[in-house]
Formats: C-alpha cells, sequence, structure tokens
C-alpha cells in the first residue's frame, strides 16, 4: 500500500498526486503549519517538509523522503520510463523557482516585506527571472507538449504562482499558453488547491 503524505496546495505534492492519478495510492492531507500535524510530521519525517511515502508491504516498510527520490523509488517500483538527463535539469529549473517562491511565500507570511536591497531578495527574484524566462524558450521549443513528468511539475509551479499570486507572468507567453492549455485535465482540476 503506497501512502503519499502532504498537503493540498504544495506543489511538489500536487506534481505527484497528478502523476499518481491512476496509480491506486492514499493520499493523506496534513496541515503542516499547524499543530497536532506537525507533531506527526516530526515523527514520520523529521526534515518537516512534504511530500513523503510511506510504501507498505508484508510485513515491510519503506519511508521515501522528497518528491524527487519519490519519484524516481516509484519509477522504478512502477516500471515507469527514466528521465533523460535533460528531463532532469528541467526538474532542477522548476524546484530551483519553486524552492526561491516557497521561502519568500514563508517570508511574506512572517510578516516580512521583500526588499531588493537585501542580497537575500535580490537572488531570489535573479533566480526566479532568470529560470522562468528560460522555462518559457523551453516550452517555445515544445519540451513540455507531451503530459509528462516534467510538464506536471512546470503546470504545478505556474499554477502554484497564480494561486498564490507570487510572480508576475506577464509576457512569458509559452508558460501561459502551457497553463490554459492542460488547466481542464481531470487529474489537474481534481488536484486544484482552490478547491
Ligand atoms: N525538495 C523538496 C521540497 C519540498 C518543500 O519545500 N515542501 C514545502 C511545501 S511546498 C514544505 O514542506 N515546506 C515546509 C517548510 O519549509 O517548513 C521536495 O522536492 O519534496
Amino acid at each position: 500500500m503506497l501512502t503519499l503524505y502532504g498537503s493540498t496546495t504544495s506543489p511538489y505534492v500536487r506534481r505527484l498526486r497528478i502523476w499518481l492519478a491512476n496509480t491506486q495510492h492514499d493520499f493523506v492531507n496534513l496541515k503542516i503549519y499547524e499543530q497536532p500535524d506537525r507533531e506527526k510530521l516530526i515523527l514520520l519525517n523529521p526534515s518537516m517538509k512534504v511530500p513523503f511515502l510511506i510504501d507498505q508491504q508484508e510485513g515491510s516498510s519503506q519511508t521515501v523522503l522528497d518528491s524527487r527520490a519519490i519519484f524516481h523509488y516509484l519509477s522504478e517500483k512502477l516500471g515507469r520510463p527514466k528521465l533523460s538527463w535533460d528531463q532532469e535539469n528541467q526538474l532542477t529549473l522548476i524546484d530551483a523557482v519553486n524552492d526561491s517562491l516557497v521561502q519568500m511565500f514563508l517570508l511574506a507570511q512572517s510578516g516580512i516585506k521583500a526588499d531588493e536591497n537585501l542580497l537575500f531578495f535580490k537572488l531570489q527574484k535573479e533566480r526566479v527571472n532568470a529560470v522562468l524566462i528560460e522555462l518559457d524558450e523551453l516550452a517555445s521549443l515544445g519540451l513540455f507538449k507531451s503530459w509528462n513528468y516534467p510538464a506536471m511539475c512546470l503546470f504545478s509551479l505556474i499554477d502554484w504562482i497564480e494561486f498564490r499570486s507570487l510572480h508576475n507572468l506577464k509576457g512569458l507567453t509559452e508558460l501561459l499558453a502551457f497553463h490554459e492549455n492542460n488547466a481542464q485535465r481531470i487529474e489537474v482540476t481534481a488536484t486544484d488547491p482552490r478547491k
């Protein structure tokens, strides 16, 4: 039995929920910033992040932490195709934006205002801008035309940016078109964080 632990708003969790749409699994929705779910979280995953997976079978149990590790673990277990190195790089780019925006979101939630004169904010802004331009370029080359795992990760990122109003995507026309073209998929609407 596969149990995916996460939250309905996390883009890292959503990519896996979309990818696992046709694979039998349980999903446990944790409120990771609230007690008592933080108590469960610290016991199951001391990094206190989501997603993580617990695979229980006949007396043995394997925990897998981090979305990329879960993807590799399940790809092997379910006999799904491996990613190419270029696709691994696409994931790294998507994760770089995701990570920067998660940190900036948590700072905003903590009442800290983004100030571009401060090194931390300058670095995140530069990274987010550069990577989104690169992803827009890759999309223009047709790299996210197939609905594969990198495309699901990209969709989850773009949709989360829109949902939380984290960045102005105006001008990134390929990314906006990619978002629009995939927004009505069943597994996408079924995992919409706005619901
Ligand atoms: N590298 C991790 C990143 C996961 C991550 O940052 N998850 C966020 C939710 S979107 C989280 O759990 N944050 C909790 C925290 O930073 O305290 C992965 O790919 O799974």
